[in-house]
């Protein structure tokens, strides 16, 4: 029996199987501190440094058990810290719920100590579903509503509590009369099979031509096995968007990898040459990467009406779940005999990865960031989970790492915000205590946040089955991928006021806080300190001194582009070392065929 309505909420959060809610304290929310003490650790709170934090993992959270994240916080202050964490879980479509403080209901309009019209605020990032409570009847079902629509519309909810309602009577089951609510548990997803009649189109369109080009992302993610016999039947190659990066092992040699900025030049030359493209679960947003209007006779598939016909102009557009609706469709489709096509882009594939790993070879000053993917790579353990943050990290991860069967990864994929590396690891620790961990940061998303979330992991670290968080931090004292932008995108060359970081002391930092740190400086270290690191018995941290002149660019990037690389080089303060370490990347990168 809960015994106030803080109570109340989360007791009703643990029957809706939630057990632990990421948060910071405040008095927006006191009654709730109480409440979790009395509920003697189901659902327990877990401590982090910044509001924003506890969004971002809970956000993690859903990515890496497909459950609804949950985060609590503070009135004003508190709830507006929550906000680019839970921007971050609505973009890529993750369930999170956000419970908020709030000021006395008393006191509300009255221009009070930290009062923020919070659901104005959060009217926007939660505009599915956000309340405030005025009467304890309403918990309940303000409860069971926010969980049910953020897990059925893959996306964030809010509930505010101002804190004296917060530390009212419960009232648990709200009288049976005029004006009450009577809700109830749970929620299961449906399987959405499209029409019959749509189905045999999207078939004759992909069995009618010769070079299918498929395109997955994260919707895609339970769907391994009927992707790999769809593009088996069809001939066909498989591209990756970066969130769907997981979805399947890139150790397959029809597996493009990842598609677009971060992506390869085999998924490129895949969009580029082929006359029926297939998307499954994915929005990926930049269409010079897809094929060109009109190329390709297309088909999408998605759960999410909303999101089909968006990013090319399809012939069939199939609304429904990945797995079930490809497993409708293949019946209905020919084998292709004719393998030219794919023999081609497995060509495509296997010259990739030759090229990949003699870049990541390549002499640079001090150490290429690449190798330092590349060697992590060839060590992952099984059953490895990994997340990256934005910056040129999530460029290697893309690329340079060969996800295996079994493996998970996931990074801010739509909202691309620095600062989720280390929280969406602190997060996939807790969920999979008993599974090793690595966050790929660069130095600029570790000084933002990543350092001060060490201290959770100080905290909690020695309940963790393996102990294995790896924290790699690179050090290149930039702004790097914002540096290539400038220099790439706008001709104009690195401006050191904006872009070179101050340097610290990762390792020792780590160190500090009872860690193994180890700072890598020496191309020839970089492996065996993956070997140190992989054996170590305390969280890491793996400090590597990188090249910021290797440049984290599109594969494809356009002649106009290189002109104005090439121009900004002049009045470039690194103009010599870029030349000497990296232009030659380039030039390999432009010279085929375009
Ligand atoms: C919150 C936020 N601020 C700014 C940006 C723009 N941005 C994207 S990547 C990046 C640079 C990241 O630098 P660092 O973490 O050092 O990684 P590097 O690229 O140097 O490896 C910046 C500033 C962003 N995506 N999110
Ligand atoms: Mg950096």
């Amino acid at each position: 029996m809960a015994e106030l309505v803080a109570d109340h909420v989360l007791e009703r959060l643990t029957e809706w199987g939630i057990h632990r809610i990421y948060g910071y304290p405040g008095d927006g929310i006191n009654a709730f501190l109480g409440a979790f003490d009395r509920a003697g650790g189901d659902p327990e709170f877990i401590q982090v440094r910044h509001e924003e934090m506890a969004a971002f993992m809970a956000c993690g959270h859903a990515k890496f058990t497909g459950e609804a994240g949950v985060c609590i916080a503070t009135s004003g202050p508190g709830a507006i810290h929550l906000l680019n964490g839970l921007y971050d879980a609505k973009l890529d479509h993750q369930p999170v719920v956000a419970i908020v403080g709030q000021q006395a209901m008393a006191s509300l309009g009255g221009s009070y100590q930290q009062e923020v019209d919070l659901t104005t605020l959060f009217k926007d990032v939660a505009h599915e579903c956000v309340h405030m409570a005025t009467d304890p009847a309403q918990i309940r079902h303000l409860v069971d509503r926010a969980v049910r629509i953020a897990l059925d519309q893959r996306t964030v909810t809010c509930i505010v509590v101002p804190n004296d309602l917060a530390s009212e009577k419960a009232v648990e089951t709200p009288p049976h009369e005029h004006g009450t609510v009577h809700s109830g548990l749970g929620y299961s997803r449906p399987k959405v099979v499209p029409e019959d009649g749509d189905l045999e189109r999207a078939a004759r369109v992909l069995n009618e031509s010769q070079k299918v080009a498929i395109l997955i992302g994260q919707g895609a993610m339970n769907a391994a096995d009927e992707v790999v016999e769809t593009a088996e039947k069809l001939g066909a190659g498989v591209a990756k968007a970066v969130l769907g990066k997981s979805v399947l092992p890139d150790d397959l040699p029809f597996v493009t990898g990842a598609i677009g900025l971060l992506g390869t030049k085999p998924s490129w030359d895949l969009m580029m040459g082929c006359d029926a493209f297939l998307m499954v679960g994915s929005s990926f947003p930049y269409s010079e990467f897809l094929p060109k209007e009109g190329k390709a006779r297309g088909v999408q598939i998605d759960i999410d009406g909303r999101m089909v016909g968006i990013r090319y102009p399809m012939e069939v557009n199939l609304v429904g779940g990945a797995k079930e609706t490809l497993q409708t469709l293949l019946p209905k489709l020919e084998r292709k005999d004719d393998r030219s096509w794919r023999e081609e882009i497995e060509d495509g594939v296997g010259e990739w990865w030759t090229l990949i790993e003699a870049r990541a070879m390549e002499e640079a000053d001090p150490v290429n960031p690449q190798r330092v993917f590349h060697e992590l790579s060839e060590r992952l353990p099984d059953g490895a989970i990994l997340t990256s943050d934005s910056g040129s990290a999530a460029n290697w991860y893309a690329r340079n790492i060969k996800l295996r069967k079994g493996m998970m990864g996931s990074l801010s994929g739509t909202l691309a915000t620095m600062g989720p590396g280390v929280p969406y690891a602190i997060a996939a620790k807790f969920a999979h205590p008993e599974r090793p961990v690595f966050a790929l940061v660069g130095d600029g998303a570790f000084q933002m946040n990543g350092m001060n979330e060490l201290i959770t992991i100080a905290k909690y670290w020695q309940r963790w089955r393996d102990p294995r968080l790896v924290v790699l931090v690179l050090n290149n004292h930039d702004l790097n991928q914002v540096t290539w932008e400038q220099r790439a995108l706008e001709g104009d060359p690195k401006y050191e006021a904006s872009q070179v970081l101050p340097d610290f002391p990762y390792a020792r930092y780590a160190e500090l806080l009872g860690f193994k740190g180890i700072r890598v400086d020496s191309p020839d270290d970089v492996g065996p300190a993956w070997d140190e690191a992989l054996a170590a018995t305390t969280p890491v941290v793996y400090e590597a001194v990188t090249d910021p002149e290797v440049p984290p660019l599109p594969p494809h990037i356009t002649f106009q582009q290189a002109r104005q690389y090439i121009t900004a080089m002049a009045g470039d303060p690194d103009r010599g070392a870029m030349l000497k370490e990296s232009f030659k990347q380039k030039i390999q990168e432009f010279v085929p065929g375009r």
